[in-house]
């Protein structure tokens, strides 16, 4: 660790050296820590064991990076598959730490941690939390959910290890985290970005002005949002806010994150993980700078290591340094889940296009749904917003002109960028059902009776 002197250089305190590592000597660090990790789990798990029979490799034939290509893709399902503990690598009795998804898509996904699996991991984040502006000494307000989800405990270790008071608040009971943010002081704040907004929300409902806490800088992630949001939530609170992402299958927050200097592009942790960009049809390998799936490789965890995790996030990778001087590789904001592309009349669409559009009106307040209904054999997509307090205090009924003319000007705009037209409904204000969490942003309702 390094002593804080000036802001430049609080950036880099944790280990300053596996951020700024030539390409040539964090590709060799990657190779020694890839053929480990690939033998580990051949080894240990028998999963691993018959995909790399299956498909013929063997670990001693990963002599270079670009071997990784030979191994087998691992998928969501392969979890849900191996429920509860058929992947790990280690015994229970090594295991100190479990997370996993709600499973509200069934059987939840479950991961595992070691010791030392949770060290790196504590160590990555305080590295993350230094690179969005945090130091020592900080009051850090966590509103992420403490729980099987990553979020509360992976921001909450890291918080502890970069030496910052961690306030582990998890989410919900807004007026009391509005309370806790005014009286403890608090530097850095993290949360999803939407629930952070319902908590800008309520701060002016109470009649407080949110730029003016203590607050300096937010570490928001774990679901998509645009670039027009984080301007909204930077000006609403008078802060730097920075994207960071992670899963539970590959660890949790902290995979990347972006700096807080240049603000444009993720810093992957190079030295945990090997990112990779292939064609989500196919597998195919794709260059840097074109979009696709993103893929990681574990490179150090012990009880639940991953090989080509598909993670099923859109995104493109950028090796080109950074102005903040880390070397490590830097991947694009996450445009959105495979799984959530919509296809509007043959028009690939993701919720947080639409999302830049909306948020680019003053009229509207930052909540969106896109709901798409069953219409004989056609899928209907709408648009659902919602109305600021003021505007609607002024335009109260919906055959109001300005609000009619409101509509038409925003199906347009999105018709110019996203070359789709939609069914818009402009709602009244606190229509939309605010989260504590992840926001919902799709709503399906074609398979309800
Ligand atoms: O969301 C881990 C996390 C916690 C990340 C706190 C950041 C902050 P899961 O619940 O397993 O883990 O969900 C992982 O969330 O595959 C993405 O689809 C999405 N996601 C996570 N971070 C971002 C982000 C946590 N910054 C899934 N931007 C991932 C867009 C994100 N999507």
């Amino acid at each position: 660790m390094q002593e804080e002197n000036g802001e430049g250089e609080a950036t880099m305190i944790f280990n300053q050296e596996m951020e700024t590592l030539s390409r040539d000597k964090m590709q060799a660090l990657q190779l020694e820590r890839l053929q480990k990790t690939v033998k580990w789990v051949y080894d240990r798990v028998e999963f691993h064991r018959n995909a790399f029979d299956k498909a013929g490799v063997k670990p001693e034939d990963i002599r270079t990076l670009d071997d990784l290509a030979r191994l087998p893709f691992m998928k969501k399902t392969d979890l849900r598959e191996n429920y509860p503990f058929n992947l790990f690598a280690v015994e229970m009795k090594d295991v100190v730490r479990i997370h996993g998804s709600s499973g509200t898509k069934g059987k939840p996904t479950v991961v595992g941690y070691t010791k030392q699996d949770i060290e790196n991991w504590s160590e990555m984040v305080a590295r993350a939390i230094c690179c969005a502006g945090g130091r020592p000494g900080d009051v850090f307000h966590n509103a992420y959910g403490y729980g099987l989800f990553t979020g509360g405990l992976g921001l909450h270790y890291g918080i502890e290890y970069m030496g910052a008071a961690a306030v582990p608040v998890s989410g919900g009971n807004t007026p009391r985290q509005i309370t806790l943010i005014q009286d403890f002081k608090p530097r850095g704040l993290s949360g999803t970005p939407s629930y952070i907004l319902n908590i800008v929300e309520e701060m002016k409902k109470m009649g407080l002005d949110p730029r003016e806490t203590s607050l300096e800088y937010g570490i928001f992630g774990a679901e998509p949002w645009s670039e027009e949001m984080r301007d909204q939530l930077e000006a609403a609170l008078n802060i730097k806010a920075v994207d960071i992402y992670g899963l539970s299958e590959v660890m949790g927050p902290g995979v990347s994150i972006e700096c807080h200097e240049a603000q444009d592009g993720l810093h992957i942790a190079e030295d945990h993980f090997l990112a990779e960009i292939v064609d989500p049809n196919t597998g195919e390998v794709l260059p840097y700078g074109e979009e696709g799936e993103l893929v990681f490789t574990s490179l150090t965890k012990e009880a639940f290591p991953v090989i080509r995790y598909r993670t099923g996030d859109i995104a493109s990778l950028n090796p080109a340094p950074c102005k903040c001087g880390r070397t490590t590789l830097r991947m694009s904001r996450i445009k959105g889940r495979v799984d959530d592309m919509l296809i509007i009349r043959g028009v690939n669409v993701f919720p947080t296009e639409i999302e830049s559009v909306l948020l680019s009106y003053e009229q509207l307040t930052p909540q969106y749904q896109v709901v798409i209904e069953r219409e004989g054999a056609l899928d209907r997509f709408e648009v659902h917003c919602e109305l600021t307090p003021e505007f609607a205090s002024q335009h109260a009924n919906s055959d109001d002109p300005a609000t009619k003319a409101l509509v038409k000007d925003i199906c347009h705009a999105i018709k110019n960028s996203l070359g789709v037209s939609v069914v818009l409904r402009i709602l009244p204000p606190n229509s939309i059902a605010r989260t504590e969490g992840k926001a919902i942003r799709i709503v399906d309702n074609r398979n309800k009776a």
